[in-house]
């Protein structure tokens, strides 16, 4: 666990974008810094509030993340899965956890890597910025991300690191707690280097 990572200075949680319904306890949902942090892992095993997946545009399942997901989940994620009639890439949509120790699952779909000059950053980025306001929408407080594209899709784990962690610094949202979860010791140590 990278604690000594804390909070950083560099998003924009203390705007405050929109009243906060009365409805709501002002200690929860007031904007607040936000906790980044890389951790080596499983995200099948994450105990947060939302598991994002990184699914293809049909959300019917795959290899990697994917297939290891709706392993741990169970078929019923499929059949929601199927509900939400695919996803276009940079997008991201939400179903419930089932068999996960997450309530949540945030499917996103990650660009393919086609040598960097298809607008691959662009959609990479979209694609954290997607999963943090679904996760938002769903009033998730803490959410885990696996390195998105960096598998099956090819995507430079290097640069998919900077873009994770620049996006996620700059986004505003109401989640508190972010968790990279790398499945290998390069990728935490891409994330440690950039999150230092
Ligand atoms: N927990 C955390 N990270 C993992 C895990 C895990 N359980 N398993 C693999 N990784 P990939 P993509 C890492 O291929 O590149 C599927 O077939 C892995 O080492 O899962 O976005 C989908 O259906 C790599 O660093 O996702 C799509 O067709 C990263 O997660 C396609 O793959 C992403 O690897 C999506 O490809």
């Amino acid at each position: 666990m990278a604690d000594h990572l804390g909070c950083h200075g560099c998003n924009y949680n203390n705007v405050i974008i929109a009243p906060i319904p009365p409805e709501r306890k002002p200690g929860r949902y007031h904007p607040r810094q936000m906790r980044l942090e890389a951790v080596w892992g499983d995200v099948t095993t994450e105990a947060v509030d939302a598991v994002v997946n990184a699914a293809n545009p049909s959300l019917l399942g795959g290899g990697g993340v994917d297939g290891a997901l709706h392993r741990a989940a169970g078929p019923e994620l499929l059949v929601a899965c199927r509900a939400l009639a695919g996803c276009s890439t940079g997008d991201a949509k939400a179903t419930p956890g089932f068999g996960l120790p997450a309530r949540w699952v945030i499917h996103t779909v990650g660009p393919v890597w086609q040598g960097g000059d298809s607008g691959e950053a662009v959609l990479l980025a979209s694609c954290y910025r997607r999963s943090l306001e679904v996760a938002g929408d769903l009033e998730a407080a803490s959410i885990a991300f696996p390195a998105i594209s960096t598998g099956v899709y090819g995507y430079p784990a290097d640069e998919a690191a900077t873009i994770a962690v620049d996006t996620i610094r700059s986004s505003i949202t109401s989640v508190e707690v972010v968790r990279l979860v790398a499945f290998d010791e390069r990728t935490r140590r891409l994330y440690e280097a950039r999150l230092a």
